[in-house]
């Protein structure tokens, strides 16, 4: 599909004009080519998956309890494959996995990815996400492979899927989104920043679970709700993709008081290196800000285990402001 190669070539040409300027190297390239042709496979995928079957339940449950879906496990398949291939990943980290996944002792960076976000769009060809995060190695023989936090990433990224919308974010040098324009011909670059004027901003939450979350936070809710407009698509992706376009918050809070105690989450439900951090990192550079529940930037956040989950509030600053301060009120949740 010639659009498609025009897709890669224009991300490709982007990255090389801006690899002086951010100290890339040849090394980053072949990993950003290996991460956009996992997305562009997947994406292929999800579009045929209907026809070949490939949208139902795999039979399996992944290490969340989750069950897994059929598209899950391609995906995952089709990304390890790309970054075997890159010879650059020293070792991934990856929703569908339990264990750290080795790759390349010799790579480079560390890659912690989520290879479909958002299951629950899956058997209606609504859209889901491919996310991802990168860090580098420590090039001065200190290497301890720990698990990167949020701010030592050097890269996150998300691509809308089937939408061929992809955004990126370099450290230091914004967030960029590429699309496919409405010819499916080209594609244009943009910087996005989070706009400033609180008229187009949009509050994101899973409104069903409004009363599982702390009173303050409920509170909150009820002050401002009526202020912004309501948009909740249930792919974190597709979700944030609005939130940095439009402004406003998108959040996945603690869930403490729900009716059924075991099914409370005071850790929150999104996955820390994969979902929270990678967006946090997309939303800094893009000029917003994102906190935890005890109202810490996302970003801080020094993970103990790859498949820790964080609650979140990303979005305009002014908004995860006015939550911190509701968060730092309220007791500290334990970690
Ligand atoms: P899903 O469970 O469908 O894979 O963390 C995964 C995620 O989707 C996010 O993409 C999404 O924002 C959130 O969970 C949706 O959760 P709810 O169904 O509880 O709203």
């Amino acid at each position: 599909m010639p659009e498609k190669i025009q897709f890669e070539e224009t991300v490709m040409g982007f990255l090389l004009n801006h690899q002086e300027r951010h100290h890339r190297t040849h090394h980053f390239l072949i990993l950003m080519d290996a991460l956009i042709s996992a997305a562009k496979h997947i994406e292929h995928y999800y579009l045929t998956g209907t026809l070949k079957g490939n949208v139902g339940l795999s039979g399996s449950v992944n290490v969340h309890g989750e069950d897994v879906m059929q598209m899950d496990q391609i995906a995952q398949e089709i990304t390890i494959h790309y970054l075997r291939a890159s010879g650059r990943v020293i070792h991934a980290i990856s929703e569908e996995s339990d264990k750290i996944i080795p790759i390349n002792p010799d790579g480079r960076y560390f890659v912690y990815f989520d290879p479909l976000d958002g299951s629950s769009n899956v058997p209606h060809s609504l859209p889901v996400g491919f996310m991802f995060g990168v860090a580098k190695k420590d090039l001065d023989d200190r290497e301890d492979n720990h698990l990167r936090a949020g701010k030592e990433y050097i890269a996150a990224g998300m691509f809308v899927i089937p939408t061929g919308t992809f955004t990126l974010a370099l450290k230091d040098a914004g967030t960029w989104r590429f699309h496919i324009d409405e010819t499916m011909e080209f594609v244009r670059p943009t910087q996005m920043m989070i706009p400033e004027n609180p008229k187009s901003w949009e509050l994101s939450f899973n409104s069903a679970n409004r009363y599982t979350y702390s009173e303050r936070v409920q509170t909150w809710i009820e002050q401002n709700e009526t202020k912004y407009a309501f948009r909740y698509i249930g792919a974190l992706a597709a979700d944030f993709h609005r939130t940095i376009s439009n402004g406003g918050m998108f959040m996945y809070p603690a869930i403490v008081n729900h009716p059924d105690p075991r099914r409370n989450r005071p850790q929150g439900k999104l996955r820390l290196m994969y979902e929270a951090a990678v967006v946090s990192f997309i939303c800094q550079e893009a000029g917003g800000s994102a906190v935890d529940e005890t109202g810490i930037p996302v970003l801080d956040i020094q993970p103990k285990d790859p498949h820790q989950r964080s609650a979140l509030y990303v979005g305009s600053k002014p908004l995860v402001d006015s939550i911190t301060q509701v968060l730092m009120l309220a007791k500290p949740v334990v970690r």
